[in-house]
């Protein structure tokens, strides 16, 4: 890929994912986690089309505090954080959505500079078509989307010129595990140059009278985008997951410090996975594990930000202290 005067093109070099490479995906992770006791499915499966607009109506939940408690961060500290990361600069933001927190930063951004290049990164293309079409307004922006994942795509940043300021927002890190979130920051490290910024926001350890209901709301938002990964598997596997015999489940996690989705089984049954022509068997209150959303301390996040190779430079909060976001440089 190539960016230059707000050109895009894709490389035929296999960085892209395909359809084909995204069913490949779908089939080698119910393979992988659906045919064994302790079930348990990745969750970049959630986020396809209806996972991603069934998460935008997530952000708007009065129990999801996360989304409301960044945006308003970046809104009063948007300024201050672009200038931080040292202009002329452009854009890139890993897991970008439909972006609508972003357009604080880019219209902060612009407000000091008068063009400039952003490139969302996303598993979702519904999502990155959203983001183009509410960015169009913005003048003097050049956007390129690109559906991808990551690590696996990191390499679509070299082909971003001058100084780079790469977004990883929402507290996305939280669904990683502890371990590939180290190495996810340590290639997003490896990709960056001297001078680049790393812009990344992190939601923090809180009591778990606030954390369940954000993940079991009661309009049963969250349930929906949860069951919908069987939905998924459905349509992309040729399965037969019966929806209503699963029930989604929440769970703290305190020593691991991290809010648990599952799907449970309400009864004994079998599940045929179509293309991979084998069945999937579950007891009755047996469950997948579907998402993960760890909830940071300072500690934690300085020994992590350091362990990758990052120098922490400055962190924003809220009041409440609820969320942060953090500046990094290489
Ligand atoms: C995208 N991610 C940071 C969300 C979270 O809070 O972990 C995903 C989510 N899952 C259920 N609700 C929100």
């Amino acid at each position: 890929m190539t960016i230059t005067e707000g050109v895009f093109s894709s490389p035929s070099d296999g960085t892209l994912e395909t359809d084909a490479a995204t069913r490949q995906a779908v089939l080698a992770a119910a393979a992988e986690g659906l045919l064994r006791p302790d079930k348990r499915l990745p969750a970049w499966l959630l986020y396809d089309a209806r996972g991603s607009a069934l998460f935008e109506e997530i952000t708007e939940l009065p129990e999801y505090y996360p989304t409301r408690t960044e945006r308003a961060i970046l809104a009063a500290h948007a300024g201050e954080m672009v200038e931080a990361a040292g202009l002329p600069v452009a854009v890139a933001e890993l897991g970008a959505g439909t972006a609508s927190k972003t357009r604080l930063l880019l219209a902060a951004l612009l407000e000091r500079q008068a063009r400039a290049a952003y490139v969302p990164i996303d598993v979702s293309p519904s999502a990155l078509a959203v983001a183009e079409s509410a960015l169009a307004r913005f003048r003097g922006l050049s956007v390129h989307p690109m559906v991808g994942r990551y690590p696996e795509d990191l390499a679509v940043l070299d082909a971003i010129p001058g100084r780079r300021l790469l977004l990883f927002l929402g507290s996305n890190l939280g669904n990683y595990d502890p371990e590939p979130a180290a190495a996810l920051l340590a290639a997003v490290r490896a990709r960056l140059r001297p001078g680049d910024a790393f812009l990344i926001g992190t939601d923090l350890r809180k009591a778990a009278g606030v954390l369940i209901p954000a993940y079991d709301d009661a309009a049963g938002v969250t349930a929906r985008f949860n069951k919908n990964v069987l939905a998924r598997l459905n349509r992309d596997l040729g399965a037969d997951f019966d929806l209503p015999a699963f029930r989604h489940v929440v769970r703290w996690n305190s020593a691991a410090s991290r809010v648990e989705l599952y799907l449970q089984s309400e009864r004994p049954q079998q599940v045929r996975l179509g293309a991979l022509d084998a069945v999937a068997r579950f007891a009755a209150g047996e469950r997948i594990h579907t998402e993960s959303s760890y909830k940071f301390t300072r500690a934690g996040l300085r020994a992590l930000f350091r362990g990758a190779g990052f120098r922490w430079e400055r962190s924003w909060e809220d009041p409440r202290r609820w969320f942060a976001v953090h500046l990094l440089r290489v």
